[in-house]
């Protein structure tokens, strides 16, 4: 994309340029900071737009990019996407010793290409939302800060849509699928999916993606969208749901790379997903929520290889480098990544900060007399096996920043990552990284979630249930590959 005449390359462009005669005025109001990336370029890209679609990418789970240029968007889409299928894996996580479907769901129904938002016009923006079923909220921003469209909704435009998945939906349901081995993204392909709904009917997904989980250490997920089913309440007749998924072979069929590099067919491989839906009634008790998952969760020593994209699309790398050395520096000496089902939000819109730890996460360690710690704030060393471990704080979510609010640009994919620093005795004995979701802790949001200003009548997708998930501690190979 380098060479193309019409990189879309928000950043350089805020550093060269802004003046009324040039099309991407505006930028040059932006000053490259930590914690204004592509959202804050979405909301100063006004003016001079030949094109009377806005190209405008909220972020959902799955972008949050601005082609900030006035040239055409297929090109910028074409180069987008040519870059994206490119087969390169650096360090990337192998998250079970098997090839296989980790978890897959349907998380945010109805919000995937909806046309007209625009960030210069929030009262139309937010009624095209709401009638779409997409939550609105009101982000709290420093008063410097102009928050974007992204930061009102996940709800996203078909344009954003185009941008990083190739191709327009209108009003489509997004459909995450986690690989415990990442794949080749040249194998990608919405022809290599077909869901099996409850209604017996087989689907196959319009588009597919490796965005938002292009970096080059993820790349396990894939995103599709599609029409795959709708919001009604589990125990009602008329519920649409994918109940089951699975990898069928196209002209290019879905490739895995695992340990050494080896790469495997994905072909054959399901995951069933009966009902319940996502869409809990709210009053649920919180066992019944049909929120996010975690599907796996993983131990290392802190390595920065494979973070970020260098040289990858400047459309999608405003959130990076969001790694734990960027955030805490020395102090991040091991990482506890997990994989989420679907994004992990506060509330579906407003993303998740690096401090937000000790309002939704938990991480149980046994000692080896059999003593249960629970890991509950950030900053105190607990005294495990003759050695300590302190949680730091959270990573993989976005730059980083003095002070963290409603602006905050956050990566909305499918990791987290918890921080540590301690000894490798203490360390070695975790065991569950949980996220209770209840008594205390604050449940996690997809997408779908409702926001902060949910519109009345309207079934959001459900928070998470209380989670413990069993950690793979593989301090001493830490189980990753890169390809080729
Ligand atoms: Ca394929
Ligand atoms: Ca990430
Ligand atoms: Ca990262
Ligand atoms: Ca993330």
């Amino acid at each position: 994309m380098g060479s193309s005449p019409c990189h879309p390359d928000p950043l350089r462009g805020a550093a060269d340029q802004g003046d009324s005669a040039n099309p991407t005025r505006g930028l040059g109001l932006l000053t490259y900071t930590s914690r204004w990336s592509t959202f804050r370029t979405i909301a100063s890209d006004r003016s001079s737009r030949t094109d009377p679609a806005p190209r405008l990418i909220a972020g959902t789970a799955v972008a949050c990019a601005l082609m900030a240029s006035a040239c055409s968007g297929e090109v910028a889409d074409d180069a987008v996407q040519r870059q994206l299928s490119e087969d390169i894996l650096v360090n990337a996580d192998i998250w079970d010793e098997e090839p296989k479907i980790l978890g897959a769901g349907l998380g945010f129904t109805d919000i995937n290409g909806v046309p007209g938002l625009d960030v210069d016009d929030l009262e139309s923006s937010e009624r095209l939302t709401r009638l779409a079923g997409g939550a609105w909220s009101d982000p709290t921003c420093a008063s410097d800060e102009e928050p974007a469209i992204g930061h009102y909704t996940s709800t996203i435009t078909p344009e954003g849509v185009a941008l990083t998945f190739g191709k327009e939906t209108y009003f489509a349901d997004g459909y995450p699928v986690e690989f415990s081995w990442p794949y080749l993204p040249s194998t990608l392909d919405p022809t290599d999916f077909a869901l099996t709904l409850n209604t017996g009917e087989v689907i196959t997904p319009e588009v597919s993606s490796i965005v938002p989980n292009w970096e080059l250490n993820e790349r396990s997920t894939a995103v599709i969208f599609g029409q795959f089913g709708n919001r009604l309440d589990p125990s009602s007749d008329g519920l649409i749901w994918p109940v089951s998924i699975e990898i069928v072979e196209d002209d290019t069929p879905l490739t895995l790379v695992g340990p050494g590099g080896q790469t495997v067919s994905a072909v054959g491989m399901t995951y069933q997903s009966p009902p319940p839906s996502s869409y809990t009634k709210p009053d649920v008790s919180p066992a019944d929520r049909g929120g996010p998952q975690l599907v796996a969760a993983k131990l290392t020593r802190m390595s920065t290889l494979g973070e970020g994209w260098d040289g990858g699309p400047r459309v999608l790398t405003g959130s990076t480098p969001n790694d734990g050395v960027t955030l805490y520096g020395d102090d991040a000496e091991y990482r506890l990544r997990v994989f989420t089902s679907g994004g992990m939000t506060r509330n579906g819109v407003q993303g998740l900060t690096p401090d937000d730890f000790e309002d939704y996460f938990r991480v149980r360690a046994v000692a080896d007399d059999g003593t249960e710690v629970l890991l509950t704030e950030t900053g105190v060393d607990y005294a495990i096996n003759g050695g300590t471990v302190r949680v730091v704080g959270l990573a993989d979510l976005g730059t980083a920043s003095d002070a963290y609010d409603d602006c905050y640009l956050e990566d909305r994919d499918n990791q987290i990552d918890i921080i540590l620093s301690g000894d490798d005795a203490a360390v070695r004995a975790i065991t569950h990284a949980e996220i209770p979701s209840t008594d205390g802790y604050l449940p996690l949001y997809n997408p779908g979630g409702p926001g902060n200003a949910p519109t009345p009548g309207v079934r959001y997708s459900a928070g998470t249930p209380p989670i413990s998930q069993e950690v793979w501690v593989t301090l001493d190979d830490p189980q990753t590959v890169t390809y080729p």
